[in-house]
């Protein structure tokens, strides 16, 4: 079995999560997803996702490509995950490009092209606008 991994926020779930997604999965026969926490985004974005971790975990985990989900506490954690959820191969979108080629000795790095005019933070400043 081909393991791959991703990891995220997946905060306000849109499009360009569920490709990459579906992208990742189909580069193996089993999906792990290290969800960020709460905590971790806040260190990431300076702010607190809109949606906790358990139901942005509940989301993904309602997803068929999604096999499993777990909580990516640090990014300085990545290797011991790869590493802990037995992964081949690691994806990740084109924002990242060259940011995870360390881990190449232990797993098959991958990015793949993120879905352009879409993001978070976008839909946020859309939905105070309203
Ligand atoms: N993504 C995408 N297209 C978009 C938006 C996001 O392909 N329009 C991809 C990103 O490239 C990333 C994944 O969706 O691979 C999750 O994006 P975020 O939730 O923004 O996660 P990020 O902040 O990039 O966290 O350890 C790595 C980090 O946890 C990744």
């Amino acid at each position: 079995m081909r393991r791959v991994i991703t990891f995220g926020t997946f905060d306000v779930l849109h499009i360009g999560h569920v490709r990459i997604l579906q992208r990742a999965r189909a580069h193996g026969d089993h999906l792990t997803v290290g969800l960020s926490s709460d905590e971790l985004n806040f260190s990431k974005k300076g702010r607190n996702p809109i949606y906790p971790f358990s139901n942005r975990s509940e989301l993904l985990s309602s997803m068929r490509f999604v096999d499993d989900v777990f909580m990516e506490e640090s990014l300085e954690k990545k290797r011991d995950y790869i590493l802990q959820h037995e992964a081949d191969v690691l994806v990740m979108g084109n924002d990242w490009e060259g940011k995870f080629d360390e881990f190449s000795d232990v797993c098959e790095v991958v990015y793949l092209p993120r879905t352009p005019s879409i993001s978070t933070t976008e839909i946020i400043e859309i939905i105070k606008d309203v």
